[in-house]
Order: structure tokens, then C-alpha cells, then sequence
């Protein structure tokens, strides 16, 4: 088993969800936490948490991944001791809308393809030619089951994680002969924040959404996560796909 301990682990988007589990998990493992998001007030009472929970050493700054000079900024700003980040976890991401195509509003397209895609790609830029040049790292995408399967009213959100597929799947070939290792985690429906976001903060609609059925945890993707991380060097976990029971597609969910 490759050891987390004292590793460097990049997590975009920790403030919520996903990317705040992922960190978590990392840390339990020993790493140092380098995390970022936009709401930086809740990066601050996590990094508190993790720091006193796990005796790690955890960075965190805000940052809004679309913003491309600030992603490059922030990465080329970071002190001595963060800059050899072993492991980056591409989290951030957001779905908005759920409307079919005709309609679909432009604002919401604009967003998730800003962050999902091109976000990504700025902080994947600025992050993997030092990887090249330590000659070590791995890249882990947090992509969905909508990268895998589009479903009524998914188009762009869809479409962003099919990127996210095709970018990683980009990534592993750019990077043969290298030791740097790129793997894709692909949730199913996991209750976070997601929905929330999804209907532009409309709680009832978004409750809905897990309702007569147990959705995953964030805790069971960032297990997947650490799990990829940890095997041994020679191993390359290119894609997992996790879903809950209850789920058995896009389309297809049972509920009591
Ligand atoms: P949450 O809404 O709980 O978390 C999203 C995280 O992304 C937050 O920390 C948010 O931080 C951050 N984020 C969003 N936009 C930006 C931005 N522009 N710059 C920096 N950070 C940003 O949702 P999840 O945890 O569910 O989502 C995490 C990832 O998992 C996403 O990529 C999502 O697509 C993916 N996913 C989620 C599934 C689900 O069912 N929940 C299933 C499959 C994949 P802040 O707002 O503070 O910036
Ligand atoms: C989130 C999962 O099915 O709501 O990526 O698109 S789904």
C-alpha cells in the first residue's frame, strides 16, 4: 500500500460535500491538506478541525477555479514547503439547472462549463508540470454517473462531465512514461449540497431528490479517493463508479 503520510493532497472545492470528505479522509490518512473554495470562512473551521484532529499541516486559500490568472497566482504563490503537491483531487464542480435544452439558460451553462471543464483544466495547467518535474504525482477527477450516461434535462451538466471522462481519459495518455498516475471517481447520486446548488437554493425540490431511498455519503467517495491513492505505484485505478444500491443508472432509481 502506498503511504499518505506527510504527502501533499490538493483538494479543490473542500468547503462542502465531496471535497470537504475527500480532505478529511486524506488527512486521516496523515497527509498535509492544501484545500481551496470560495467561501473561505468554512476552509478556515475545517483546516481548525483537521489540524487538531489529525496533527496535520493544512493550507487553505480562497479561490474561484474560472478565475484563470488567480489559479495561477495562487499555485505559483504557494511557499516552499506546499509546492511539491503529490496528489491533486480536482473536485469543484457544480450542476445548475435542470431544465431541458431549449430552454436551458445560458447563465447556467456559462457556470458549470467554466467550472467543471475549464476550471479544472486552469488548475490541472498549473499544477501538473511540477508533478512532470519531481517525477511523482496523481491526479484524481471527481467526474459523475453523467459522464457515463446523459439523462432528461443533464445536457450541459452532462456534457462536463463527459469532458471530465474524455480530459482524464486525454491526461493518461499525454502522461505515458511518466509515473504520474490519473484516475477518474465517479459518483451516483451522493447527498450533498448538490441539489441545493442545482435549484438555485430551492431546499424542497433539492430534498427531494434523495427522498424514499439512501443516497451515498460524501464519505464513501472520498473512501474511493484514498483508495485510489493508495495502491501501490505500479497500479493505475483509471476509473471507479460508485453508486448507491438503490440507484441503478441515471434513470433508474428505486425508492420506498
Ligand atoms: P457541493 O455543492 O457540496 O460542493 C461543491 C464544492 O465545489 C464546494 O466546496 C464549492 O465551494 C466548490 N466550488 C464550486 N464552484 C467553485 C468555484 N468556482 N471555485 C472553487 N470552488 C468551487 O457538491 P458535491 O460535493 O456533491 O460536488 C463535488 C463534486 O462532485 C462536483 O464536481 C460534482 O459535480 C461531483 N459530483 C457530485 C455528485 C452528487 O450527487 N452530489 C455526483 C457525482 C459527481 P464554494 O462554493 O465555497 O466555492
Ligand atoms: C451528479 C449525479 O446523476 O445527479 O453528478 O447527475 S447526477
Amino acid at each position: 500500500m502506498y503511504s499518505l503520510k506527510d504527502k501533499i493532497v490538493f483538494v479543490t472545492g473542500a468547503s462542502s460535500g465531496i471535497g470537504e470528505s475527500t480532505a478529511q479522509a486524506f488527512a486521516a490518512q496523515g497527509a498535509n491538506i492544501l484545500m481551496c473554495a470560495r467561501r473561505a470562512e468554512r476552509l478556515e473551521k475545517l483546516a481548525q478541525a483537521l489540524e487538531y484532529e489529525y496533527g496535520v499541516a493544512v493550507h487553505y486559500f480562497r479561490l474561484d477555479v474560472r478565475d484563470q490568472p488567480a489559479v495561477d497566482k495562487a499555485i505559483a504563490g504557494l511557499a516552499p514547503e506546499w509546492r511539491a503537491i503529490d496528489i491533486l483531487v480536482n473536485n469543484a464542480g457544480l450542476s445548475r439547472g435542470l431544465d431541458k435544452l431549449p430552454q436551458g439558460l445560458l447563465d447556467d451553462w456559462e457556470e458549470m462549463i467554466d467550472t467543471n471543464v475549464k476550471g479544472l483544466l486552469y488548475v490541472s495547467r498549473a499544477v501538473i508540470p511540477g508533478m512532470i518535474e519531481r517525477g511523482r504525482g496523481h491526479i484524481i477527477n471527481i467526474g459523475s454517473i453523467a459522464g457515463h450516461e446523459v439523462y432528461p434535462g443533464g445536457n450541459v451538466y452532462c456534457a462536463t462531465k463527459f469532458a471530465v471522462r474524455a480530459l482524464s481519459k486525454g491526461l493518461r495518455l499525454d502522461l505515458s512514461g511518466t509515473p504520474i498516475r490519473v484516475s477518474e471517481v465517479a459518483p451516483g447520486m451522493v447527498e450533498t449540497e448538490f441539489s441545493l446548488v442545482r435549484f438555485h437554493g430551492d431546499a424542497e425540490r433539492a430534498g427531494k431528490v434523495y427522498q424514499g431511498l439512501t443516497p451515498l455519503a460524501p464519505d464513501d467517495i472520498a473512501d474511493a479517493a484514498v483508495w485510489c491513492a493508495t495502491r501501490p505505484p505500479h497500479v493505475n485505478v483509471s476509473e471507479v463508479v460508485v453508486m448507491p444500491t438503490a440507484q441503478a443508472s441515471t434513470t433508474l432509481v428505486h425508492r420506498k
